[in-house]
């Protein structure tokens, strides 16, 4: 059979990557031609995207990706909810804004005099965070509403990076199923969110599948960069679930965890689950692929450790990942523990001091270096992903007896063992490009190569190698466990 090339380019928060998909009818190999940094601008007091760089590094991966002979169409994926608003000549209005910026402050309250709380959860299924577009769509409104009001179209990020390629302006399914404005059900713009927020109506656009052709690369970019036209296919835009199609399993029941700057932990489920429980739980109900629905908690994730990271080259001490998992290896168990997702650790800023503050403040030992830092924020997101694991239980009434671990995060040892330990289940750790996989794999379906989903799977699952981790300890970390859920994160 003869092999066949498709172009990925994943988004993380923090880096990017141009990864060559060749799959040869058995199986998909990878090839990085292209990665880079993803890091945004402070300017004149608002945290920014460099979306015109981002643009500059798949246009880099494109003209890389010229040597590995016929490329048949890109794919393009992404963090979620951030969006960039165009104006009547399709031209960018402004400089997209990063989530983590401090101008959804209150938007939450300010929405909840708008729209119950209740009938908000009901509609869209979704947990509250203070990133979601529509919050950030309320900022805007307060804040600079010449903007909003000059706006024709908003894409999200991935959806806004095919509109740069393609010149199509469309919404893909599952990176709109994290602005908190579709109706979770029928799949749509929910018209009662958009109506009562008083938000105008005309900047969403139509919803397409995910896996949908939308259009060719445009010609000035052909002849910019000597390209080939290639297609441009809408894959699973979020991130999060281009990765769960690489999720190597075959049940139907497993729980994922997807650990990237964000930990995603849950259960892929037929139809969402929005009940008083999920509510209470703060429990997401992400649309994925094939009409999937991702049951997910959002927790804090290795943001902690790359913020740390960038403390501590601040103050002039330069460590690698590897190395301050290494010093976190040799350190041991450290009595203290975080909530992971306190308020106070979502911004940039200092998080090592933070850590240590929390630590005082609840009265645990103040771990003293990066080493014990770093240990404390593994062992702290194995706890929260425990809590997590038994609220998804508890909502869907199943018990998962292991953990599917993928993504960047899973390199660390550590991590994967402490959550087999802490969570008393067997992690299953792989791929490590889960994202990157699944990307290719949805192009793969799309031009008619692969079947479905299923096989997709199949295919990743032997194309990759994964790593089971058992659990140890488990009776001391079970009596450590009800002692941290209790006392810190209630
Ligand atoms: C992970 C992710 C999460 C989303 C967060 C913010 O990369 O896409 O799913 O909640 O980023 O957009």
């Amino acid at each position: 059979e003869k092999s066949i090339n498709v172009l990925a380019l994943d988004f993380g928060a923090s880096s990017g990557r141009a990864i060559i998909g060749n799959f040869d009818g058995k199986k998909i190999r990878l090839k990085e031609i292209h990665r880079f940094a993803n890091e945004p601008v402070n300017l004149l007091g608002t945290m920014y995207w460099d979306i015109l760089r981002l643009f500059h590094d798949i246009k880099v991966g494109l003209v890389k990706s010229k040597q590995y002979g016929d490329i048949k169409s890109i794919g393009i994926d992404t963090w979620g909810v951030d969006f960039g608003l165009l104006d009547e000549n399709g031209k960018l209005l402004d400089n997209p804004v990063h989530y983590r910026d401090a101008r959804t402050k209150g938007m939450m309250d300010k929405a909840f005099d708008k729209i119950d709380k209740e009938v908000f959860y009901q509609i869209t299924g979704n947990q509250f965070m203070e990133i979601n577009t529509v919050f950030q769509l309320m900022a805007l409104k307060q804040y600079r509403p010449e903007i909003l009001n000059r706006a024709e179209t908003m894409l999200l990020i991935p959806d806004l990076l095919n509109y740069f390629l393609s010149g199509k302006k469309v919404t893909e399914y599952t990176i709109a199923s994290t602005t908190q404005l579709l109706d979770a059900v029928d799949k749509k713009w929910s018209s009662e969110i958009i109506e009562n927020l008083n938000l105008p109506k005309k900047i969403f656009t139509e919803i397409v599948k995910p896996g949908v052709k939308i259009g060719t690369l445009k010609q000035d970019i052909c002849d910019e960069l000597g390209l080939n036209k290639m297609d441009v296919i809408a894959v699973a835009g979020h991130d999060t679930q281009s990765a769960m199609v690489a999720v190597p399993t075959q049940e139907d029941d497993f729980i994922f965890l997807s650990c990237g700057t964000w930990s995603l932990l849950g259960t892929e489920l037929d139809k969402p689950i929005i009940n008083e429980k999920s509510q209470q739980f703060n429990i997401t109900n992400e649309g994925g692929v094939n009409n999937k629905t991702s049951f997910l908690k959002n927790i804090i994730g290795l943001w902690l450790i790359q913020e740390s990271r960038r403390q501590w080259i601040r103050e002039g001490k330069e460590y690698s990942f590897g190395e301050l998992e290494q010093m976190a290896l040799n350190v041991g168990d450290v009595n203290a523990f975080i909530d992971t997702d306190d308020e106070e650790f979502i911004p940039a800023g200092n998080i090592p001091q933070k850590i240590k503050n929390y630590c005082e403040h609840t009265g645990q030992y103040v771990p003293k270096d990066e080493a014990e830092i770093v240990r404390v924020i593994d062992q702290s997101l194995a706890m929260k992903y425990r809590f997590a694991l038994e609220q998804i239980e508890q909502c869907t009434g199943k018990k998962y007896t292991s953990i599917n671990m993928i993504g960047g995060g899973i390199q660390s040892k550590l991590l994967c063992q402490l959550t087999a330990d802490i969570c008393g289940r067997k992690v299953i750790a792989g791929p490590v490009e889960a994202t990157v996989m699944g990307n290719i794999a949805l192009q793969l379906v799309s031009l008619g190569v692969i079947t479905d989903l299923k096989q997709a799977r199949q295919i990743i699952a032997n194309s990759e190698n994964v790593t089971v981790y058992e659990p140890r300890n488990c009776e001391k970390w079970e009596r450590i466990y009800k002692k941290v859920k209790e006392q810190i994160l209630c």
